[in-house]
């Protein structure tokens, strides 16, 4: 192909209208607003990453290296409330449930295109009220991404800022499910049945109802702190008849099932990547489809194991603790049904895939070590240590983060028209590979020798695992600079590609590439099933 890509004349980049920066900040195009949000949110990723490496650097050796303890109390917390209100919640629907899903079901639009624009708009008014925070008032909030009470009530830092921040990104997070759940039941083409979603479209829409369920509850929670905190509510206080405890039961109703917002979408993605790349139709279609609905409703029961130690009942425990080991069933479920994909395939290992058969690997790990966490006499044991941290950076990080980064390989070229190198691609995953794993593993190790979290400083004993997780920090920025260079390098200026690169049989591949305005130059009528690999690039 000779011609310039974007200038296709009926390029979604070329639509009429606005100019410059309006014809994006005010377009209602769910192509424009996915890459929005795929740009805001990416940014704050990069800006979490550089916080993480600070947090690292200050680890490399016991004492003060580079930040004092209140520093890196704030360190921490700002870590941790933009990688996960900021990036990892409104990522992955943001941005490629936005630029996908749509064309996916056969769409022109989503149901509400000016509702989905006001999304974005909330995440950017929330995160901008967010970094105000870190400056103004009494500075960055300390707390940890949790807003625990008593401490978030008392302290004399910015909390009060930080959670209206949250507090607007989160009513983003609900607009945007009830965008995708009506866009999902209205709006599919002519023979897009419920048996014939891509599994992509599957876990956006049980993703969409946790958005929509939980996510007023941490709305509430929030403002109850701020209620605490600038009216002296005394809710959580004991000193005035209030119940700390309470806090963390609310705040854990919405986090446990926000864990599934994160995760569920990058199922997704992988359920679409393993089978275009091991060419062979997807494994237990109607299992995996499934069990994406089990894991949002069973994930809405488990809140409690958040807090073995907290002094709630031992019947309460029982449960919470029996409840977890539920969730792992439907999750295993899709494992097992990826790797049976897999089974007897012809694999190509292109960076999609690379990413995508990694998220199988370090999801597992992940979530092999939530069973532990979930069972409450092992819990006890390893609560509030680098274990924990290990093990959720293992599911966020290995699991969406790689997958955030599969789909960014998979899907993107799709809408800039060019692709990235393939081998710098492949160096770059394995420095991230082998630089993640140096890094958490020997988080886990350090949290199972008894290394708490959160704490600047610890004792001699721990330092030789601290540094080589530390060094394991730069191998893995190492390649996430090799990757971005060589994305961003290709994605403009990178080799053009055809309208199926992959040889996709989902409808994104049946149109051209880069899409047009409406997606569909006539409303498509779909005659087979997503994983039809004899019908690619056919409706
Ligand atoms: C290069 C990348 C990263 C590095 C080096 C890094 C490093 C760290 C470290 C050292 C801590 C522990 C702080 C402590 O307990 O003393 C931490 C906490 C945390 N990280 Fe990361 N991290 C990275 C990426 C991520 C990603 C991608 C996510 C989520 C999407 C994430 C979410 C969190 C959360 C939620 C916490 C807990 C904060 C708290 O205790 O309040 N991190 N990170
Ligand atoms: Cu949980």
């Amino acid at each position: 192909m000779t011609t310039d890509q974007l200038t296709t004349p009926s390029s979604f980049w070329n639509d009429t209208g606005k100019t410059g920066i309006a014809s994006w900040i005010f377009s209602t195009d769910h192509k424009r607003i996915g890459l929005l949000y795929f740009y805001s949110t990416f940014g704050f990723f990069l800006v979490g990453v550089l916080l993480g490496l600070l947090l690292r650097l200050e680890l490399i050796a016991p004492g003060r290296t580079i930040m004092g303890p209140e520093t890196y109390n704030a360190t921490f917390t700002v870590h941790g409330v933009v990688m996960i209100f900021l990036f990892i919640i409104p990522g992955m629907p943001g941005a490629f449930g936005n630029l996908i899903m749509p064309i996916q079901i056969g769409a022109r639009d989503v149901a509400f295109p000016r509702l989905n624009l006001f999304s974005w708009w909330l995440y950017v008014i929330g995160a901008v009220i967010v970094l105000t925070s870190l400056f103004t008032g009494g500075g960055p909030p300390d707390t940890g991404w949790t807003f625990y009470v008593p401490f978030s009530a008392r302290t004399g830092t910015n909390v009060s800022l930080a959670v209206l921040g949250v507090f607007t990104v989160g009513f983003s997070s609900i607009l945007t499910g009830l965008n995708f759940v009506t866009t999902i039941h209205r709006l599919r083409a002519e023979g897009m049945t419920w048996g014939r979603l891509p599994l992509f479209v599957w876990s956006i829409y049980a993703t969409a109802w946790v958005q929509i369920l939980a996510t007023p509850i941490l709305g509430i929670t929030l403002v109850l702190i701020m209620a605490e905190r600038i009216l002296g509510a005394g809710l959580f206080d004991p000193g005035r008849g209030g119940d700390p405890i309470m806090y963390q039961h609310l705040f854990w109703i919405y986090s446990h099932p926000a864990v599934y917002i994160m995760i569920l979408p990058a199922m997704g993605v992988i359920s679409d990547v393993i089978p275009v790349f091991a060419r062979k139709p997807v494994f237990g279609y109607k299992m995996i489809a499934f069990s994406s609905i089990a894991i949002a409703a069973a994930g809405s029961l488990v809140w409690g194991h958040h807090m073995f130690t907290s002094g709630m009942s031992d019947t309460a425990i029982l449960v919470f603790s029996f409840l977890t080991f539920i969730v792992a069933i439907p999750s295993a479920i899709k494992v097992f049904n990826w790797v049976s994909t897999l089974y007897k395939g012809s694999i190509s290992l292109e960076a999609p895939m690379l990413f995508a058969l990694s998220f199988i690997l370090l999801f597992s790990i992940g979530g092999l070590t939530g069973l532990i966490l979930g069972a409450a006499a092992t819990n006890i044991h390893v609560h509030d240590t680098d274990f924990v941290v290990g093990h959720f950076h293992y599911v966020m990080f290995g699991g969406t983060g790689f997958a955030f980064f599969s789909a960014m390989h998979y899907w993107l070229p799709k809408f800039y028209g060019r692709k990235y190198a393939e081998k710098p691609a492949i160096v770059a995953w394995a420095l991230m590979f082998t630089g993640f794993n140096i890094l958490y593993f020997s988080m886990m190790v350090l949290g199972l020798k008894g290394m708490p979290r959160r704490y600047y400083d610890y004792l001699p004993e721990f330092a030789p695992l601290n540094l080589v997780a530390t060094i394991g920090s730069w191998i893995l920025a190492a390649g996430l600079i090799v990757m971005l260079v060589n994305l961003f390098r290709g994605l403009f200026w990178g080799e053009p590609v055809g309208s199926n690169p992959w040889g996709g049989a989902t409808l994104e591949w049946s149109i051209p590439t880069p899409p047009p305005t409406e997606n569909f130059e006539e409303e498509p009528v779909v005659t087979h099933g997503p994983y039809d690999y004899t019908k690619a690039g056919v409706p």
